[in-house]
């Protein structure tokens, strides 16, 4: 019996290496119809006509959606999770380059492609808003007309800025940079898409969805189309990835339910790759402006941030209301920094939809990010050993709970363990020796550290919510007679393993085998309500709902059991996995002997029922905080400006972990995200906003050759106020990691005087940066 936790193989993975998972692709209902969408060729244009009747008379087309057809149905536009309206089908102007314009309905895929080549759209264009820097000008073309603010989004501050304003005037030492961090693209390898089937008669509407929101989408399609929230029902089968991708609605999903409601069949929508890639949303583009305030030894004493938040043209993605910058504003990281300030500016420009999204902890990646890159010049500046900078300035065991200058409580962390950890897995003193004796020789070697704390697990109902909603989860568990049992949870996972984990939780709470306990997740009409799998909140918040649930069942069980040992249920104690008379550990029975009593006819004592099953909501009372030290070791030609990855040493802190193996898996794949994002990865835009990343030929996906086999440490913080101890994973090592990359490969360069490159490092940017120059790898001048 398998009742603790640890490495489970993945029960998914039967299905998924036997090819037999199911995806949104591979259902197929009679009479489907099949959609396709007419994307606009132009970054800003204003549409004078739409021509749809060579494409209607195309003998496999059924139907043309445009925009003023939605219009009539107040489909036309739709509530996006963060607050804003986004066009499902362009009416008046186009925003971006991909933007959705028409909707074709034929009998199959390639008709309806066909088809969109037959649409006549007049576009009058209009200059674009391209460069961020510069939307706040006079001059600039102003991209949502409509709104009161032109194309300032928010202003938002967070800290005390008189103070942190003493510490910088107090300071022997100021570092300050300018630094992008570039618009990126979560890319999972399944794209979006969606299939509705609305059904008249019943009035219900089912749509089977890549969602990683499965609860939060239905009511926004309940809101969109009037069909009542509990006549809908969305069905999320097994997703390719979402890595945030999936988290917004996206116009194709609502022409689907659009075209579904009108015809009165099933109609399927599914993207390919480029339109993946230039419009589903993005994530990062954030121009920073950072600053460092020390003494003259080393002790970092303020931090500021100035931000410039690039989000496009319509604001798609949820990031807790209150908060327009995410947590961005956890800015002081790992570190005991007593004053800090930072102001974020939001704005719109002619490009896809962005925000947030990519394994982001809602803005922690570019916080950290900052802070690491700032701490690295620091130690430059002040020629101290930026391991050694790092301790002299982490938090300490001791002042946890601390409260960061900006508020949040970070809720434990033992910090300079877990550098010292990653330090000696790296054989630090020796990689600066090896170091020393390259550069003899002409060779350049970089060794970047970067420390992170995330704060996930979104989120306390006091704090945050999204479109109004608290961020509460729910659990149901089901237990059978036989003690086999059923856990519904409202997350969804894309990847993560989730219908073991949680079945490990269920499984190490009621001493049963993991195998007994079956998840039921991805399915509206089965599951309880709840917000959805993000910001590596399904551990901190449904997991923790799991639990509850479980110990819920155990307290009913342990007064079935009582009855059955007819003593009292005070005399009763859990142990290795049964309820026993205290003092008489051979007495006693499991969760399944005792669920059979509580169907059986036994009789129980009054306002007892005769069942074992509970439900669970939780609301977290705080984030949880994971941490980690990574170190990366780079290899760089300055001839070429190739960079190879050496080693990676990544030692992270989840608090107590269910699946260490599971755990591992999410590790390694953030770490080839940050990889990929560090020197690889930019979705930029020439001067009349053409989207250069359209496909993976442009848009480079890290693989097996540019990731070595990463060395992992673990350190175990447990989380005080979560029920089994445990914090998220899921975003740490690609939060974490690209600053260590960057680091590594700045001290590389450090020979040839660069202090910064701004990312992606490809091999041009690299060589530039030797040449002492730099460039905005966002930005193509025609
Ligand atoms: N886990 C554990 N012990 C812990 C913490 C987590 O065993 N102390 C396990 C969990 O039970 C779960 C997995 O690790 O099986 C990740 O858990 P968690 O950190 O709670 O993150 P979520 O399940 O909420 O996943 C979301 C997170 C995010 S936001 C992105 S983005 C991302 C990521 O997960 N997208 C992914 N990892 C991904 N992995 C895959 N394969 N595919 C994606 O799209
Ligand atoms: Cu920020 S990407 Mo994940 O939260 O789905």
């Amino acid at each position: 019996m398998n009742h603790t936790y640890g490495p489970h193989p993945r029960k998914e993975d039967a299905r998924f290496i036997r090819g037999q998972g199911t995806f949104v692709d591979d259902i197929t209902l009679p009479g489907m119809l099949h959609g396709a969408i007419l994307r606009s060729p132009l970054a800003h244009a204003r549409i004078t006509s739409i021509d749809t009747a060579a494409a209607s008379a195309h003998p496999k087309v059924v139907a043309v959606l445009t925009g003023a057809d939605l219009a009539e149905r107040e489909m036309a536009w739709m509530p996006t999770l963060f607050g804003d309206v986004q066009a499902v089908l362009a009416t008046d102007k186009v925003l971006f380059q991909g933007q959705e314009v028409a909707f074709v309905v034929a009998t199959d895929r390639y008709a309806a492609r066909d088809a969109l080549e037959l649409i006549m759209v007049d576009y009058e264009p209009l200059p674009p808003l391209i460069d961020a820097r510069k939307a706040l000008g006079a001059d600039a073309p102003i991209v949502r007309e409509n709104l009161p603010g032109g194309n300032r989004i928010f202003d938002w501050s967070a800290g005390d800025k008189s103070a942190a304003d003493a510490a910088f005037a107090a300071a022997d030492v100021v570092v300050e940079c300018d630094m992008l961090y570039p618009r990126s693209h979560p890319s999972p390898l399944e794209t979006c898409g969606a299939i509705a089937s609305y059904d008249a008669t019943g009035g219900k509407l089912t749509v089977w969805l890549t969602t990683q929101a499965p609860h939060a989408h239905r009511l926004v399609f309940a809101g969109l189309t009037g069909v009542p929230e509990h006549k809908i029902r969305v069905v999320s089968p097994d997703l390719g990835g979402g890595f945030g991708a999936k988290v917004p609605v996206y116009p194709g999903y609502v022409c689907a339910i659009a075209a579904s409601m009108a015809i009165g069949r099933p109609v399927k929508w599914m993207e390919d790759r480029s339109e993946n890639l230039m419009s589903t949303t993005f994530a990062r583009d954030y121009h920073m402006h950072g600053e460092i305030a020390a003494t003259a030894d080393g002790k970092i004493l303020g931090l500021r941030a100035r931000v410039l938040a690039d989000h496009g043209a319509f604001n798609a993605v949820a990031q807790p209301s209150k908060y327009p910058a995410g947590f961005f504003h956890i800015f002081t990281g790992s570190y005991d920094i007593a004053a800090a300030y930072c102001e974020v500016t939001g704005v719109h420009t002619n490009k896809a939809p962005g925000g947030v999204a990519y394994s982001c902890s809602f803005r922690i990646t570019e916080a950290v990010y900052l802070v690491e890159r700032l701490t690295d010049m620091l130690a430059r500046r002040l020629c101290i050993d930026p391991a050694e900078l790092r301790l002299r300035n982490l938090l300490q065991p001791e002042q946890f709970p601390y409260t960061c200058p900006t508020g949040w409580e970070y809720d434990s962390g033992d910090y300079p363990r877990a550098l010292k950890l990653a330090l000696s897995i790296a054989g630090y003193d020796e990689l600066r020796a090896e170091q020393a004796a390259r550069r003899e020789r002409g060779e350049y070697m970089g060794i970047g550290i970067s420390f992170f704390t995330e704060g996930v697990g979104a989120g306390p109902r006091a704090h945050m919510d999204i479109m109004g909603l608290g961020m509460a989860d729910g659990a149901d568990l089901r237990v059978h007679p036989s003690g086999q049992v059923v856990l519904s949870i409202s997350v969804q996972t894309q990847g993560q393993g989730h219908e073991t984990t949680f079945a490990q939780i269920v499984a190490h709470e009621l001493g049963l085998s993991v195998e007994d306990v079956e998840v039921v997740h991805g399915d509206t009409d089965r599951t309880p309500f709840g917000l959805g799998t993000y910001g590596s909140r399904s551990t901190p918040v449904s997991g923790a709902a799991a639990a509850v649930a479980a110990r819920r069942v155990r307290e009913r069980a342990r007064v079935v059991a009582a009855a059955m040992l007819e003593v009292s249920s005070d005399d009763l104690e859990w142990l290795d996995g049964a309820w026993r008379v205290r003092g008489d550990p051979d007495s006693g029975y499991g969760i399944a002997e005792i669920a059979r009593a509580a169907h059986s006819t036994l009789e129980l004592p009054p306002g007892v029922d005769g069942h074992l099953d509970a439900s669970a909501v939780y609301d977290p009372p705080n984030l949880t905080f994971p941490f980690g030290a990574y170190i990366c070791v780079t290899d760089v030609d300055p001839s070429t400006g190739v960079v190879a990855v050496r080693r990676f040493i990544a030692v992270d802190d989840c608090g107590v972990r269910i699946n260490p193996m599971i755990v591992e898996g999410q590790v390694h794949r953030g770490l080839a995200d940050g990889i990929g994002i560090a020197l690889m990865q930019v979705i930029a835009f020439d001067s009349v906003g053409n989207c250069l990343g359209g496909s993976f030929m442009d848009y480079l996906l890290p693989t097996a050759l540019e990731c070595p086999s990463p060395e992992l440490g673990e350190t175990v913080t447990p989380s005080p106020h979560h029920p089994i101890g445990a914090k998220g994973i899921g975003e740490s090592a690609t939060v974490g990691s690209p600053a260590a990359v960057v680091n590594s490969v700045v001290d590389a360069l450090a020979p040839f005087g660069v202090t910064h490159a701004d990312m992606p490092l490809t091999p041009a940017n690299v060589w530039l940066a030797t040449q002492g120059r730099r460039v905005r790898p966002d930005l193509y001048e025609n």
